[in-house]
């Protein structure tokens, strides 16, 4: 026996709706109180139950169209049906329209409407809270409800959207607003480079998304400087410039084998520490299109020389653009050097997946107290940072490393052996 559907008056003046959702398709089955039709009209949005058990046999309207009082809108072949020969009382209960302005609202007023299933995929939810996921593009199917035989409430939607900004890795929205600077004085205009651009959205990714600490330490490296001014010396004759930067990398390497956690990587699912047994060192290159970050590889294997040849050649490639994909690859740690040019002290903002990062300050000669000898002597004393993940590293952890540093920067065997 086909029972048609109609259109039933929706009652408050309301002569015709909009089918916004169609949860059935021919050939389904339904049962009494499942939601064949959402439709919606100015005033209100509303879900269309079946009052029978049976197969839907054909939909005469489609999504979109307009359909108003009466109109025929789609056949079931009744299950369990009466005997052949009696008429089926035609009988669709009218549906309580629901305010459109408030989904809030329409929870409060329509409830027996809140459980019915929405689609023959079984999401529960009420029609203000499909029409708020439509209007937010959110798929109900992704959500887990929290209501009575899992209906989705409003409050999950909520859930849902703040755990999605969470989640977001994108750049922030740009301010589109655009101001006209020039109306204090004169200005130009200069466009960012390709680096620039990529350089920023990483930065502001990584700033974003980890929570990061930064510990500050000073080390001496008075003797350090003696032994550097000899490498210098014996690197001159070679065509090798000594700078700084390759003992900092061979003691970082040093540190690193000792607190393997700095050395790591949180997997993608974030549950897991990647701890890798290699030693590859990002150095921060300014360059005149932007930062770049080459790679050192095995930066524990090599020499003092050796390092500082293979930095002279990657500052060179990369301030030449000439850096490709596998030179900026597979680092596990960074250290940003402004020693060269000046200044305290600064924050370096950790380079992913990597977990933490070295931010390097000019060093100076300051006087330093004695306990032994109860005197102030001249030392040559430099600062440094490190910046670091909070989800992988602990501020004992970190402020520990900082005083290795500093040790093994004081301690120039190393760099002999
Ligand atoms: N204390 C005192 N002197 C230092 C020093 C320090 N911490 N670090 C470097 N120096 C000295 C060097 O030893 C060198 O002195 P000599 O000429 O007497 O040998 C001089 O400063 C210049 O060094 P350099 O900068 O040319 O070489 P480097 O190996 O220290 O650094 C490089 C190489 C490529 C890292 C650097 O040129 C560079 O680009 N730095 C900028 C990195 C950057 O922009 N980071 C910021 C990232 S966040 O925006």
């Amino acid at each position: 026996m086909i029972k048609e559907i109609t259109l039933p008056d929706l009652g408050e003046g309301i002569d015709g709706a909009e089918v916004s959702e169609i949860p059935v398709s021919p050939g389904d089955t339904v049962s009494p109180d499942d939601t064949i039709l959402v439709l919606e009209s100015d005033k209100a949005s509303m879900e269309i139950p079946s009052e029978v058990s049976g197969t839907i046999s054909e939909i005469l309207i489609s999504s979109g169209d307009e359909v108003i009082t009466g109109q025929l809108l789609l056949k079931i072949e009744v299950a369990d049906g009466p005997e052949k020969g009696e008429q089926i009382k035609e009988e669709v209960v009218t549906p309580e329209p629901q305010p459109k302005d408030d989904p809030a609202e329409t929870q409060k007023t329509a409830p027996q409407l809140e459980t019915q299933p929405s689609s023959n995929k079984g999401v529960f939810a009420s029609p203000g809270v499909r029409r708020l996921s439509r209007e937010l593009g959110i798929n109900l199917d992704s959500i887990n409800g929290s209501g009575p035989k899992g209906r989705i409430t409003k409050d999950d939607l909520h859930a849902y959207i703040k755990l999605q900004m969470v989640m977001s890795s994108g750049p922030l929205p740009r301010v589109k607003k655009e101001i006209d600077f020039s109306t204090w004085g004169n200005v130009e205009v200069e466009k960012l480079t390709r680096v620039n651009k990529i350089t920023g959205e990483r930065l502001q990714q990584a700033w974003q998304e980890i929570p990061h600490v930064t510990q500050y330490g000073d080390a001496d490296i008075t003797e350090l400087e003696n032994l550097r001014k000899n490498l210098k010396d014996d690197g001159a004759k070679k065509g090798v410039k000594v700078t700084f930067l390759p003992l900092l990398m061979k003691a970082v390497a040093l540190v690193l084998k000792e607190m393997p956690k700095f050395n790591s990587s949180l997997d993608h699912t974030g549950q897991n520490l990647i701890i890798k047994s290699y030693y590859h060192i990002g150095i921060a290159v300014d360059t005149p299109t932007g930062l770049t970050v080459p790679v050192v590889k095995d930066v524990d294997k090599k020499g003092i020389l050796d390092l500082s040849k293979e930095l002279m050649d990657v500052s060179e490639k990369a301030r030449g653009n000439k850096l490709n994909p596998d030179d900026m690859s597979g680092g596990t740690f960074t250290i940003s050097s402004l020693g060269g040019i000046g200044g305290t002290n600064f924050s370096p903002i950790v380079n992913p997946p990597e977990v933490a990062i070295m931010g390097v300050s000019k060093s100076e000669w300051k006087p330093v107290y004695d306990q032994k000898t109860k005197e102030f002597t001249a030392r040559y004393i430099m600062p440094f940072s490190i910046s670091y993940d909070h989800r992988v590293v602990d501020g004992a952890y970190a402020a520990a490393f900082s005083e290795r540093f500093s040790q093994v920067l004081n301690d120039i065997k190393i760099f002999k052996e």
